[in-house]
């Protein structure tokens, strides 16, 4: 059996984990086609894919590839903007326009209408969602076409269609045109979680529903069950059962959703009563995450608060303090105190960064061994300054484009989205 780069990641041993992974990304990315977390369906405008073809010399550059960034950076001036995503590492985000969320940085980008090039340092669906919001002058590259999201393709496009055939019947609607009720009310909307592919934000365009970042969640399901007496929530379950649990619906009218089993793994009455139809993802970065983790902090740091993103399981939400999106993290340090300590249940990334940022507090993350979103890393520094000097040299590689016609679609569900401003 082979291992994908989360397991590999795993077996470190214990007192070795850093920001900092053994092996360049290319050596993942050799096999051919994607790797783990990475869109499949995601051609290159001239239908090639390929990730892992970085041209031997930037795999060789040591510190010459800030020289390079660097100068390509400056040759292209206001004609590029980098975004760099929170949970991106500091070699690479320190060349960033913008440091913030998927959101944040596909907004920041609107800003910049000057720029012709946007180079997303992120993961896939953050570059799709990027050039669906951007304008049409504006190309969006990912340097690596293999990072992708594992969550994200936990909820691919064919199984969320028989999915909600399979609810549309159990529920009694037509899945092409689902009629309001003398309520006014539809059966269910489908949310998808920003962490989805543009295939499924278009789904829940056509479908009546909306897309919600981990920021503005309850004001989404607030949103949707206004208009329908249920929800399809995915990929991510956690997201879904911590903001719908923090709302007030009960663990018994959450249903898991399985895809690989009939009926998502539910009899027909749980159906029934469900209020919120959880997909069965995750995050592998945050389901590690453990109330151990937290009583351990608690002993060894009395006074400590604990921060943790809502891609943690319940009962660690439950353990904390609080919990909160990227942004919120960062505002919730922000409003801490110097000599106060904090512990945190995200990526190290940002982690570090933010410890490095308020050196007058003690800032670390719950879990000492934790490691660094596997595919974010492989946005490397080489693979930057690869699609930069082609740039300069006039050629695009790497593109993201999405299909306009579900580019369309899945625009109408994040527009709803940018009207459901977080509580
Ligand atoms: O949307 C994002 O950028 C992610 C992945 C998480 C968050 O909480 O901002």
């Amino acid at each position: 059996m082979s291992l994908s780069v989360h397991d590999r990641i795993e077996l470190k041993p214990k007192d070795s984990c850093s920001t900092s992974l053994p092996e360049g990304p290319w050596e993942f990315d050799a096999a051919p086609g994607y790797g783990p977390g990475a869109s499949q369906a995601d051609p290159t405008p001239d239908r090639t894919v390929r990730p892992g073809q970085l041209p031997q010399l930037y795999r060789e550059l040591d510190d010459d590839v800030h020289a390079r960034i660097r100068a390509a950076k400056e040759t292209l001036g206001e004609k590029l903007v980098i975004l760099g995503h929170f949970y991106q590492r500091d070699e690479v985000v320190q060349y960033a326009d913008f440091v913030g969320d998927s959101f944040q940085l596909a907004n920041a980008a609107l800003t910049k209408p000057e720029a012709e090039t946007i180079v997303f340092c992120g993961v896939h669906f953050m570059a799709e969602t990027a050039d669906i919001l951007s304008s049409a002058e504006q190309r969006v590259i990912l340097p690596n076409l293999a990072a992708g999201c594992s969550m994200a393709d936990m909820a691919d496009e064919e199984s969320v269609e028989e999915a909600w055939e399979d609810i549309a019947e159990v529920y009694g609607f037509d899945p092409e045109d689902p009629q309001p009720d003398a309520e006014g009310k539809l059966p269910v909307i489908p949310v998808t979680y920003m962490n989805s592919s543009a295939a499924l934000k278009a789904f829940c365009g056509r479908h009546g529903g909306i897309v919600c970042t981990s920021s503005n969640a309850a004001t989404v399901l607030e949103w949707a069950f206004a208009r329908a007496h249920r929800v399809l929530f995915f990929p991510d379950q956690h997201l879904g059962r911590n903001t719908a649990k923090a709302m007030g619906v009960p663990l018994e009218q959450m249903p898991m959703w399985n895809p690989r089993q009939p009926l998502g793994g539910n009899s027909e009455q749980d159906l029934l009563q469900g209020k919120v139809l959880l997909w069965h993802g995750f995050c592998s970065v945050h389901r590690r995450f453990t109330v151990d983790q937290i009583e351990q902090a608690r002993t060894q740091h009395p006074g400590v608060r604990v921060i943790v993103h809502p891609e943690c399981p319940m009962p660690v939400v439950d353990a904390a303090d609080a919990a909160g999106s990227t942004d919120a993290i960062q505002k919730f340090i922000a409003a801490s105190a110097p000599g106060d300590t904090i512990a945190v249940g995200t990526e190290i990334n940002m982690v570090n960064r933010l410890a490095a940022e308020y050196p007058d507090r003690t800032i670390f993350c719950l879990d000492p061994v934790i490691c660094p979103c596997s595919t974010m890393y492989r946005i490397h520094p080489g693979y930057l300054a690869w699609v930069l000097d082609e740039l300069v040299a006039g050629r695009v590689e790497n593109q993201i484009a999405v299909e306009s016609d579900v580019a369309v679609e899945a625009k109408v569900a994040l527009d709803r989205m940018l009207a459901a401003k977080p509580r």
